[in-house]
């Protein structure tokens, strides 16, 4: 077994940084409430900008300090992630296949497919990817993705697969502990074939909590919160426009519904 990595201080053994992404709407806060504070809310709040939360869980006699990213349904923020879990909804179709035009020009990136390809391109090359069919807890007249088309689209791109509810809590903890586990074999394996270690662990990282800001020196969100009045005004201007985009989104689905 691969030893822990030497700037391992305390309180944990690796950090996984895993990323939220997939349509407005499919429930990707509401997993990520499910997972780090056990609750949940039926009101849908959008996203605005990023925001994270961090939860350590024990695997194989280690600890692993999961910093997890939530993004609005917008161009997320890729940069340092390791594992990234694709959230569609089982009951919206366009959340899995868009194939309806006005919703790609909406959305570019509304689909599966599409967030993938943009994983591609933005995101580091190794990084892990899990995919995930939320809200299986409602009624099977409500379902418009079978539970086959899932796996067929996971298996295709040689990933995992789960069904979620982040309402009764069905494969919450399964779907991230499937996924940290993948990592933290990748980081160990890295770890005996070549040094210094992939795992940095530097004193930001090792603050604790949730919110906004606060890890990662490199994260644009604290400079903004830490920045002028002036920048914070113009960067807050940013991320009204891009979630008046998201409700319009919400909306359109919402009139397409009726
Ligand atoms: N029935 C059911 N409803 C869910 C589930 N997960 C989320 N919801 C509901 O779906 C709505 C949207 O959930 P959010 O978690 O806010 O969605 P999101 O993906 O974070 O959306 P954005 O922040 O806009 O990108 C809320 O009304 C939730 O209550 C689920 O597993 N089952
Ligand atoms: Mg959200």
């Amino acid at each position: 077994m691969a030893a822990p990595p030497a700037r391992a201080r305390a309180d944990y053994d690796y950090l996984i940084k895993l990323l939220l992404i997939g349509d407005s709407g499919v429930g990707k806060s509401c997993l990520l409430l499910r997972f780090s504070d056990g609750s949940f809310t039926t009101s849908f709040i959008t996203t605005i900008g990023i925001d994270f939360k961090i939860r350590t869980i024990e695997l194989d006699g280690k600890r692993i300090k999961l910093q997890i990213w939530d993004t609005a349904g917008q161009e997320p923020y890729y940069r340092g992630a390791m594992g990234i879990l694709l959230v569609y909804d089982v009951t919206d179709e366009s959340s899995f296949n868009s194939n309806v035009l006005i919703n790609q020009a909406l959305s570019p990136f509304s689909d599966i497919r599409n967030w993938i390809r943009n994983i591609e391109q933005h995101a580091s090359d190794n990084v892990n990817k899990i995919l995930v069919g939320n809200k299986a807890d409602m009624d099977e007249s409500k379902r418009a993705v079978p539970t086959s088309k899932g796996q067929a689209l996971a298996d295709e791109y040689g990933i995992k697969f789960f069904e979620t509810s982040a309402k009764t809590n069905l494969n919450v903890e399964q779907v991230f502990f499937s996924i940290a586990r993948d990592i933290k074999q990748r980081l160990a394996d890295t770890d005996t074939r070549a040094e210094p270690t992939t795992l940095k662990i530097t004193p930001a990282d090792q603050a604790d909590g949730g919110g906004q800001g606060g890890q990662g020196s490199d994260l644009w969100v604290e400079k903004w919160l830490s920045g002028s009045e002036g920048w914070r005004i113009g960067v807050g201007v940013i991320l009204i426009v891009s979630s008046i985009g998201s409700l319009g989104r919400t909306l359109l689905r919402f009139v397409r519904s009726k």
